[in-house]
């Protein structure tokens, strides 16, 4: 991969390690980025840090995920974000700015430099050649206090576009077109870097829908390289000094490539209940819905709002459908509102909401029992949209409106009048006065309603882990399933006695119960477990809730990374058969845990009350990582660290 964009940030930004897949690197983050549901306990985390300001080039934090507020809890959040951000140094978007990745992509993303963010869906600015990537709250906490981000090198994959999408195919579709062929699975431990010919046709907002979305392959991010198409954006939001010419060097060689014609890709649509179920339009036209919304980080962009509105311009919605269109962010509710398409929308019929999250979170707009929901986002987990039993299809915006006029899914090719639009406005209409600037000095109170509990402390690993099984899972358990979102439990994100009496709330109600009155507790997972967002809440509650060690087949990155954090130790088996062995309810042990850990070479034993052999478990953790879990999570070890710091200058 000489030559690539990937590699050519990485080098720039690289502080310890080899970009050598699979090894350790640390990097320097320039931006980080916080929204309010992560957000919380990454500030709490940082003021645990104990320092004045953050330290990383720029750090924004965003209200756009709890925003209904039925009771005093979300706003009780916002004000204290508000006042973490004026104390510590932060910007502060304010609710109805917009989504944190649509608002960061408009007025702040700049190629070559590197993001993290409290979000799964930071690779949204890899459509900028930014090199962004979701992590745990206590990860961005750690580099808003200027410490590098540490990740494994992951390989770096080539998506070589060719063609140009046709009439009524767009980006959507390309990253549907990734999940069929790679699956959920598919892009764990990969950057997914776009080259080829196909690249110069789509503009910065479609590249955006295509890396925002890459977050459901797994892949610790995507890039777009930056070109002509990135200076025109970035022109147009008046930002034009922020480009930076940045292309795959011709002999830019990769581990792996692979290849999309634009021209033959289809409409696609993802079946529930997962974004990787994909297929072809053509094979589920005419299945009934009773909800279509557009809207979310990956569609809710003025581009996506345009085309929606030019389909349904001059008609009304089907009467059995409920149409609600969410504006990615003020700038394109403005621009949406200016050039008349605000209007087409509610002459069509449809409900207008505000600039935030909502229904992709089930923040609102849950549908009718039983029903089928259509979807411009990029999740459809089971029960995430506060349905357990609707069914959510996702789809590009062009596929959303066309289906909102029929009541049933319809493929835009069929409509009458086929509009189209592929370049951006000349420029944006640029408003930044819901951005508030950091207080010049430190000098400001940190306003606490009783929302806002104080962190839980974790004790150190202990010498042996002896407990219950409490769950045995299957595969692709995302973290939706671990700890839910929505409007009944996303307001208790900032209180983790409160919210951890929601852990697997849907899956297994008496979870939190049978949980809490055990200590040393085991659970057992299939492939790719912690799949989805990026909240470290899902390890949190886990621990807070006595979990000491989760064994699955395979883990999803960032939840790995955020057991680690909070001091739970992620193990695999030597021999997956070995899962159909254990049984919930069976007593689990393994001895001097530490010292198990610490030789790599030879397995680890699990002693299971039921079995007369020991199962046999592996681990991948760097010896960083193991001295992190011996310190019982990051926070602790941290703390130790500047203790001794501290000493040693005394
Ligand atoms: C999501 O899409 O699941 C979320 C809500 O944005 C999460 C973050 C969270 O749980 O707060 C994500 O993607 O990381
Ligand atoms: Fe918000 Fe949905 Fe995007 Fe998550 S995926 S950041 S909930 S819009």
């Amino acid at each position: 991969m000489t030559g690539s964009v990937t590699e050519t940030i990485l080098r720039e930004h690289l502080i310890e390690g080899e970009l050598t897949p699979g090894s350790e690197i640390a990097i320097r983050i320039d931006h980080t980025l916080t929204q309010d549901a992560t957000g919380t306990l990454a500030y709490l985390q940082f003021e645990a840090l104990g320092l004045e300001r953050v330290r990383n080039e720029l750090a924004v934090s965003y209200i756009d995920h709890n925003m209904l507020q039925t009771g005093f809890e979300n706003a009780d959040d916002h004000r204290f974000l508000q006042s973490t951000a004026a104390r510590f140094g932060a910007h502060f978007s304010r609710p109805g700015n917009g989504i944190c990745h649509q608002v960061h992509l408009e007025r702040f993303a700049a190629p070559g430099k590197t993001l993290l963010g409290s979000d799964s869906h930071t690779p949204t600015a890899g459509g900028m050649g930014m090199l962004a990537i979701g992590a745990g709250g206590l990860d961005i906490a750690m580099a808003m206090a200027g410490e590098p981000f540490i990740l494994e090198m992951p390989t770096v994959v080539a998506v070589r576009l060719h063609g140009a999408l046709m009439p009524m195919v767009s980006a959507k579709d390309i990253i549907l077109e990734l999940l069929r062929r790679l699956s959920v699975r598919g892009g764990r431990g990969r950057i997914f870097e776009y080259i080829g010919p196909g690249v110069d046709g789509l503009s910065v907002p479609e590249r955006a829908t295509i890396t925002n979305m890459g977050a459901e392959l797994g892949a610790t991010t995507s890039i777009f390289p930056s070109d002509e198409q990135t200076r025109r954006y970035l022109r147009a939001q008046g930002r034009e000094l922020t480009w930076r010419r940045l292309l795959a060097d011709a002999a830019g060689s990769y581990a792996e490539e692979l290849a999309i014609d634009l021209t033959t890709l289809g409409p696609l649509v993802a079946l529930p209940h997962s974004p990787d179920h994909v297929v072809p339009i053509t094979g589920v036209v005419g299945t009934p819905i009773q909800q279509v919304a557009i809207g979310s980080c990956t569609n809710s962009s003025y581009r996506d709002l345009l085309i929606a509105a030019k389909i349904l311009e001059g008609h009304s919605i089907d009467p059995s459908v409920s149409l609600v269109v969410s504006p990615g962010s003020r700038q394109a509710f403005l621009m949406a509102e200016r050039e008349g398409v605000i209007e087409t929308f509610v002459r069509a019929g449809a409900r207008i909401l505000e600039s935030a999250c909502g229904p992709c979170i089930g923040m609102g707009q849950a549908p009718a029992s039983g029903s089928a929901s259509l979807r411009s986002f990029n999740r459809n987990f089971s029960g995430r949209s506060g349905t357990a039993d609707a069914g959510v299809y996702l789809a590009s915006p062009e596929v959303c409106a066309a289906s909102a006029l029929s009541g049933r899914i319809s493929d835009p090719r069929d409509l009458e009048r086929i509009p189209e639009v592929r370049a951006i406005p000349a420029a944006y209409q640029i408003d930044d006065s819901q951005i508030l600037a950091p207080a010049p000095t430190s000098d400001v109170a940190i306003v606490r309603g009783p929302n806002i509990a104080p962190l839980p402390t974790f004790g150190p690993l202990p010498a042996t882990v002896a407990g219950p099984l409490l769950k045995k899972l299957g595969d692709d358990i995302s973290t939706d399933d671990i700890l839910p979102a929505g409007a009944e439990i996303l307001p208790f994100r900032s209180n983790i006695p409160v919210l951890a009496r929601f852990t697997f709330k849907r899956l297994d109600p008496s979870f939190a119960t049978r949980a809490a009155a055990q200590s040393g507790s085991f659970i057992v997972a299939g492939r790719n477990y912690g799949q989805g967002s990026s909240r470290e809440h899902a390890a949190m509650v886990l621990r807070y809730l006595g979990v000491q060690v989760v064994i699955a087949e395979s883990f999803a990155r960032i939840h790995a990374a955020n057991l680690v954090n909070f001091g739970i130790v992620p193990l695999t088996f030597d021999d997956p058969r070995d899962l159909q062995l254990l049984q919930e309810g069976d007593t689990l042990a393994i001895e001097d845990i530490a010292g198990a850990l610490a030789v790599e070479s030879v397995p680890i034993r699990l002693e299971v009350s039921r079995l007369e052999r020991p199962v046999l478990l592996r681990h991948q953790l760097t010896e960083r990582q193991i001295a992190i879990l011996q310190a019982g999570g990051l926070l602790n070890r941290a703390r130790r660290a500047d203790r001794s710091k501290a000493a040693a200058l005394a």
